[in-house]
Order: C-alpha cells, then structure tokens, then sequence
C-alpha cells in the first residue's frame, strides 16, 4: 500500500467473540530481545517474537549495525551477539518508523558506543518528545542532539566515555527508565533511577537473565556499569496489549466466551485485567507459570454488565497503552468512568485522549476530555459511524471492538499501523467472531 492509501476498516455491527487463540508476542519484549542479544556474547535463540513493523525496526537497525540476525521465521529470531562493544557505525540513519520504543531504547544503548549515528522516524514518532530521554543522556556525558522543538531526528556524536547519574524520573515511564539503564551499561560507576510509580520491568528483567545484575530497592532500581551479557533463550509470551482489544470486545459482546492463550500478565502491565475486573468483567486467570521470568497465564473471558468506575491513579502506569480500549469498555457499562492521572496519553503514537474523544463523540457517546484524562458517561447505545485513527493502531483497533455493540457500522479510517503492533489483527478478529473487512481509499 502507498502511502497515499488509506486503510479502511469496515465493521459490522453485533455479533459475539467465542474461541481459544494466542495474540501475537510481546512488543516490549520483542525489541528487548533484540537489543540485548546482539549485546551479548554467543548465540541467541528467539521464540514468539513479534513480527510487527515496530519490533522489526528494531531488528533492522541491529543488522545494519553489523549483527547477523537470522529469522523472523513463525516468530523465531537466532542472533549471533556482537558483544557490548561490537556494533559498526551504521551507513544511513537508523530508520525506527512509528515505534518510541525503539528510538528512546537505543538513544541511550547507543549514546556510549563511540559511534556517530542517527535515529529518524516517521511524522507520529518525529512530533514526539525526545528531551526526556537526550536530558538525562546529557548528564551522563553524552552528546546527543534533538531538534529545537526538542523532537527526532536525534543526532548522536561519538564520545570518550559516559558516567553514571541518580536521576529521578519526572514522568512514570518505562522508556526513559531503560534507556537510562541501557545507558548504564556503559557508564563508570552505578547508574540509580528512581520512578514516581512502577512501569513496566521488561528490561530488568531480561538484563537479569542475560546474567547482568540489576537491582530494585523500593522505588529505585540501579545497575553498575562495564560488565557483560551472556547470550539466552527467550520464549516471548503473547502481548497483553494485543489481548486487551479481546478482553473488552467479549466482555461488552453478549453471548462471548473466548480463551486468550499464553499471555504476559507481568504484574507491572495486568492494569487492563485489573480496571476491567474493577468495572465487573468476567475474567478468569487460568494456568499461571512462569516463562522465562516473565509470568504468563490463559485467560478466559465471558460477556459481562460492566459499570463505570473511577480508574484507581495507582493503575494508570500499569495499563497505559490499554486506555483506548478501556475508553470503549466505558461507553459500554452502566454509569460514568472517570479518568485522571494519565496525561501521557497525549504524547503517544496520538493524543489518545482527544481522538478518542472525537470518536466516541461521532459514535454517539457522551465523553468530556479532561487535560489528564476524561469522562465518559456510559450506558447509552453506540451508533455507527465514520471515526479517525490518526495513524494509531490501538484507536484503529479499540473501535473496532466497539462494533460489537453499536446499532451501526462503523468505518474507521488510517488503518495500516495496525502492523506496528498486530499483524494478523483482522484475521484472528474475524475468527473470533468480529464482522470485519478491509479495505483501501486513495
Ligand atoms: O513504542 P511506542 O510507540 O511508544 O508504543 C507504545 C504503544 O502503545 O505501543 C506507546 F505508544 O507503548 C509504549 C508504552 O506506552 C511501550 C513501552 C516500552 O516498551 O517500554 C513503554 C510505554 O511508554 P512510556 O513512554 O510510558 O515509557
């Protein structure tokens, strides 16, 4: 598709989601793995890997650093790691597309390499705010420049050395809390974060078993710099994020029942499970293990009556990117939710507040956005309509459930980042039972 083309889904409305399936893997984790097994000395063996654009971003701009990546073949990914000191200067810019992820991770595993590079990004991700993490990077002695609106292309200079900070997050966020830790590896001395609330602990976790020593004392979580990865199996668990557009559409589709098989249910992500429990959906956690160090259930989910809450603050890090779906869930249940403490949700792929706002608006909801967060009175019908993405897998994605109960159909134009996260999506939707079908607008 060019990129004149707009994707367009076209869903029906009505039906029930019924059936056992397994989302694609982990995004979070799928860059991790990346980034560290070509860190590592030896052999990596992926599993489960997400073969989405973003997490294949990642793997491109490790190729074409020089490490020799095999896959992905049915989510396997063989790495040879090039060690921590053994990445080429790149001959064009790394490109990372739509994916934050990808450019605030490698920002601080690449501002120490002594190599010159830059990262660019499509229009979502070259309007997102880069200073949280370049800052930081600064402060540890790197040379890494943004924009003057602060914002990608991010320019890295070569530099002797990088030295360790104690840096107080501003914001609770996963991406500049590793960033700051891959930093870390090298910089002298000990690199300490402190986080206002936890946030996703993926890249602890998996340093941890590539045998680098992270540490967690209450809020503050530090490495030392100058030590080494020893390469491992991952087994990547099946993304909760993906899991969340199910975990809502059975709940607010009368007559659901679905198994979502093999999920990480990390406890620093399983927001959406607890906020949708809290709302009185029906979801059962079956199977609990652990994989890998990351823990990992069956979930089954049956049509509920949810009602409206007010969403607990303490829930907001844990469920971030889960909120448009959530937003959807709401104007379905009984009563109004109410939303604050999530400002971040205007600096993501969207400004998930506002355009979800808009379309719920256009869907006949009755929803106030708020600077933090929003309010949405639940209860009425849905009706169908013609509703934006702005380019935002998870809006495209979240509307798409909301068809389950609207008394129209509901066309969700700018579609085709769904693969940033979800390829596959409408394939597995209409499996479970969604009537949804695709198609292109020049
Ligand atoms: O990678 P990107 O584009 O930032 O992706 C998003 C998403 O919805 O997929 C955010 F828009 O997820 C982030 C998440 O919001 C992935 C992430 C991670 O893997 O560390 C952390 C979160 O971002 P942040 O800014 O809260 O740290």
């Amino acid at each position: 598709m060019s990129s004149t083309e707009n994707m367009v889904f076209r869903v029906q409305s009505g039906g029930a989601l019924r059936g056992t399936f397994r989302v694609p893997g982990d995004k979070s984790i799928s860059h991790r793995s990346i980034m560290l097994g070509s860190l590592a000395e030896g052999t990596t063996h992926i599993t489960g890997f997400l073969e989405g654009d973003d997490s294949l971003a990642t793997l491109k701009a490790f190729r074409s650093m020089g490490v020799s990546i095999e896959g992905p073949e049915k989510g396997q990914v063989t790495i040879q790691g090039v060690g921590k000191h053994g990445l080429k200067e790149p001959q064009a810019p790394l490109d990372l597309g739509n994916s934050g992820t990808s450019m605030r991770l490698l920002s601080g595993l690449l501002a120490g390499q002594g190599l010159a590079l830059t990262l660019v990004g499509d229009s979502s991700l070259s309007g997102r705010p880069m200073r949280r993490v370049t800052d930081p990077l600064k402060e540890m002695g790197a040379l890494v420049e943004t924009t003057e609106s602060g914002t990608a292309p991010l320019v890295i200079h070569p530099v002797k050395a990088l030295h360790a900070i104690d840096y107080e997050l501003p914001v609770a966020s996963a991406q500049i809390k590793s960033c700051l830790l891959l930093a870390g590896l090298y910089a002298q001395g000990e690199t300490r974060i402190t986080e206002p609330a936890p946030t996703r602990d993926h890249t602890e976790r998996m340093l941890n078993g590539f045998g680098y020593p992270v540490q967690q004392q209450g809020d503050t979580i530090s490495l030392n710099g100058g030590g080494s990865l020893t390469a491992c199996d991952i087994d990547i668990p099946a993304d909760i994020s993906s899991a969340a557009f199910f975990l809502v559409g059975a709940s607010i589709a009368p007559d659901s029942d679905i198994v979502l098989e093999h999920v990480g249910i990390n406890p620093t992500r399983d927001g959406v499970i607890t906020i949708l429990k809290l709302m009185g959906a029906d979801i059962e956690v079956m199977n609990r293990r652990d994989v890998g160090g990351e823990p990992v259930a069956d979930l089954r989910v049956r049509s509920a009556m949810l009602h409206g809450i007010e969403i607990p603050e303490d829930q907001v890090p844990l469920a971030i990117d889960e909120f448009p779906a959530l937003f959807v869930a709401a104007a379905c249940a009984e009563g109004v939710t109410r939303l604050t403490g999530a400002e971040e949700l205007r600096v993501k792929e969207s400004d998930r507040i506002q355009v979800m706002a808009d379309g719920l608006k256009t869907l006949g909801a009755d929803v106030t956005p708020t600077p933090d967060g929003i309010v949405i009175q639940g209860g009425g019908s849905l009706q169908g309509g013609r509703v934006n993405s702005h380019g935002d897998h998870r809006i495209a994605m979240a509307f798409a459930m909301a068809a389950l109960r609207a008394q129209g159909e509901i066309l969700i134009d700018d579609c085709s980042n769904v693969n940033t996260s979800f390829p596959g999506f409408t394939d597995l939707a209409s499996t479970a039972g969604l009537m949804i079908s695709v198609g292109e607008e020049r």
